[in-house]
């Protein structure tokens, strides 16, 4: 079976909802009909969108009706949200109550819907409204919109580009660890403290080792005592030197927990690749957009007292000791950049009503807890509004020196080709 992507047209009735499916089939599959309510049931399509391959398209009711049918559809368009990846929302810039409209996007972000707007143009003159509309109702603002005509044929040759450009695919994937070769070792150093489950692996431990063995490859777990080779004990670096000795084949690379790169990046030798979990995985569910954390870094370089950091994770797993995101990164934020207030956001929801009109960096987790749908979204959030953002791993590892934060991204250098 075919997996297709789901776009769901959404909007007020008479919007130019059917128009726009139209639109996108190049043929009359919905009625198009200036009374309002013409779309009764859904309507579904199935067609091949040039570069976004096979879609389902549902065009829905318009969710403002009000008859005695009302409610039926309004579960037909509950039931199109919920199955759609992409919500097509169809706004007439002339009408600018945009309650329901607002109550759909709410909807549909929790549930890690993407959305764009279309505004629909009826009348030339409704264009100065769109801005109106976006700066009254902030929210609206975040999204990708674009201004066409429903009903005109070349509308089209703008639509596609502008779903290609604005749209994450569902199957698009990403390597988790692009640079494992096949027959070669791969060592994961976990350290293992009082976080850690006493029966399993860390999510992005155990995708490591699941990834590297399905490459035909080799992981070799270690498990280093962090507070030991900390504190200088010999025998702790021994036992590291003798189970390095112990390859009778060099292993190729070395990904290590963020918080052992101190010591990692002393410890392996020059012609041992070395990167982190919190890298791998901050690469895997941006879809391959490291680069943009590893640019993000440099903001430290520009941070005065009264600016704020803020540290982000994506889940709400419990905090023991010496913490990462609520001890150790503040330490250091607190020791290297003094007067520098650090904010925490912890869970799914953490980006909404967070005030970021001081935050100058954000530091974010691996992000092993979250869609790549999500992480897109607050991507594209702090884009717009010019905040950088980093992660753990680049952070510890600049925290060891330049050379150290060169190091832990040398593998992923011209490795993130994206695989549809
Ligand atoms: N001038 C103009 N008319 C449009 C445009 N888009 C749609 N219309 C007209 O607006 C009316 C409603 O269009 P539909 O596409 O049926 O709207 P809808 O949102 O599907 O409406 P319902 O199914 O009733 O909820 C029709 O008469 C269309 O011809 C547009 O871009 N410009
Ligand atoms: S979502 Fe972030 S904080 Fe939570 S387990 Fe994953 S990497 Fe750690
Ligand atoms: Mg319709």
């Amino acid at each position: 079976m075919i997996e297709r992507d789901v776009i769901g047209i959404f909007g007020k009735m008479n919007s130019g909802k059917s128009s726009l499916m139209n639109l996108l089939t190049q043929q009359e599959t919905s009625i198009v009909d200036s009374a309002p309510g013409t779309t009764a049931d859904s309507k579904i399509a199935m067609i091949e969108l040039h570069g976004l391959g096979p879609v389902k398209l549902i065009d829905t009711a318009g969710f403002d009706e009000q008859s005695a049918l009302g409610d039926k559809k309004r579960n037909k368009i509950h039931a199109a949200l919920k199955e759609c990846d992409l919500v097509l929302l169809v706004i007439d810039p002339s009408k600018t109550a945009l309650d329901a409209e607002l109550r759909l996007v709410n909807q549909a972000y929790e549930t890690d819907k993407q959305i764009v707007l279309v505004f629909n143009l009826f009348d030339d003159g409704d264009k100065t409204q769109i801005e109106e509309i976006k700066l009254k109702v902030g929210q609206l603002g975040h999204f990708p919109a674009i201004v066409l005509r429903a009903i005109d044929p070349q509308a089209r040759n703008l639509l596609l580009p502008f779903l290609i450009q604005n749209y994450i695919p569902r199957n698009l994937a990403v390597d988790l660890l692009p640079f494992v070769e096949r027959e070669e070792f791969y060592i994961l150093n976990i350290p293992m403290d009082e976080e850690t489950p006493v029966e399993r692996y860390l999510r992005p431990q155990a995708m490591a080792e699941a990834c590297i063995t399905r490459k035909w490859a080799y992981p070799v777990s270690y498990r280093m005592d962090l507070e030991k080779a900390r504190g200088g004990d010999r025998f702790e670096k021994v036992r590291w030197d003798v189970f390095l000795a112990s390859f009778k084949k060099k292993p190729k690379a070395i990904i290590t927990d963020s918080q052992a790169i101190d010591i990692i990046s002393v410890w392996a030798p020059d012609d041992i690749l070395v990167t982190t979990f919190s890298i791998m995985m901050i690469n895997y569910t941006s879809l391959a957009r490291l680069e943009g954390f590893v640019k993000g870094i440099e903001a430290l370089k520009t941070v005065r007292p009264g600016d704020e950091v803020l540290i982000a994770e994506a889940c709400n797993h419990s905090r023991i000791k010496e913490d990462i995101g609520t001890v150790q990164i503040p330490k250091l934020i607190e020791k290297l950049y003094p007067g520098v207030a650090v904010k925490h956001a912890f869970g799914r929801e953490m980006f909404d009503n967070f005030d970021f009109s001081r935050v100058k960096l954000v530091v974010h987790c691996g992000g092993c807890m979250i869609s790549n749908q999500r992480m897109a979204a607050r991507l594209r959030d702090l884009d717009r509004l010019g905040i950088p953002i980093t992660n753990y791993g680049i952070f510890l590892a600049l925290m060891q020196g330049e050379e150290v934060l060169h190091r832990v991204v040398a593998p992923w250098v011209n490795q993130n080709e994206r695989i549809r």
